[in-house]
């Protein structure tokens, strides 16, 4: 059974999210000393893309780190990539057809879907999923084809429906944004620019996790 506490802050990070002259791991590391309660790795370029051997290297590095703090590691879109480092888990979109074969393989792991509105949770099969992404909630910087945001209404909407269902928002959240999507029933929120671009990211963490207590 998925323990929805583990979406309090979701981060998520690749290479291509991190400022000039910062290193991922040092990111990971303080978001981790910080108390993030679970990690995706999302390697997605443009400008940076890793790929290969670099890529699983650097996924390995990633995973250690999450498990030196007992959080658990997952693999954006990769499934074999997750299989082979023997992730926790994987996150996947609405174009991603894998999860199927994913659950059927890793009957332990996690898996998460992306789902943006009421029409996207009907037509998903959630027979193997353990908590959905709800999003974008506001404007992103760190996806080029993200859709329209849909605010965070739109968790309070999918709770509705389905209030058993572990949901994480994700999409432009800041600590000065976030506590109407904790009003809304988030289980948590998943950032990236946020964390990786916080000039305190101790401070960033502990404030967007006193909204989930
Ligand atoms: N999916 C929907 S919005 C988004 C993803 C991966 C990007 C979230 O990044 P940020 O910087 O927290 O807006
Ligand atoms: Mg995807």
């Amino acid at each position: 059974m998925f323990n929805s506490s583990l979406l309090n802050v979701y981060f998520i990070c690749g290479t291509q999210d991190v400022p000039e002259g910062k290193d991922i791991r040092e990111i990971l590391k303080q978001a981790l000393e910080a108390g993030i309660t679970l990690f995706q790795f999302r390697e997605k370029g443009p400008p940076t893309s890793l790929d290969g051997v670099a890529k699983e290297d650097l996924a390995i590095d990633l995973l250690k780190l999450c498990h030196d703090y007992q959080v658990p590691f997952i693999v954006n879109d990769d499934v074999d990539l997750a299989e082979k480092i023997n992730a926790d888990g994987i996150h996947v979109g609405q174009d991603d057809e894998n999860v199927k074969s994913f659950a059927e393989r890793f009957k332990d792991k996690i898996i998460g879907l992306s789902i943006g509105n009421e029409k996207e949770y009907y037509h998903s099969d959630l027979e193997h999923v353990d908590y959905i992404g709800v999003g974008p909630m506001f404007a992103t910087i760190s996806k080029n084809d993200a859709n329209a945001p849909v605010g965070p209404s739109m968790i309070a909407t999918l709770k509705n429906i389905n209030p058993s269902l572990p949901m994480v928002a994700i999409g432009g959240i800041t600590e000065d944004n976030i506590e109407p999507i904790a009003q809304n029933g988030a289980d948590g929120v998943s950032v990236i620019s946020a964390i990786a671009r916080s000039h305190n990211i101790d401070k960033t963490v502990t404030k967007m996790k006193s909204y989930f207590k």
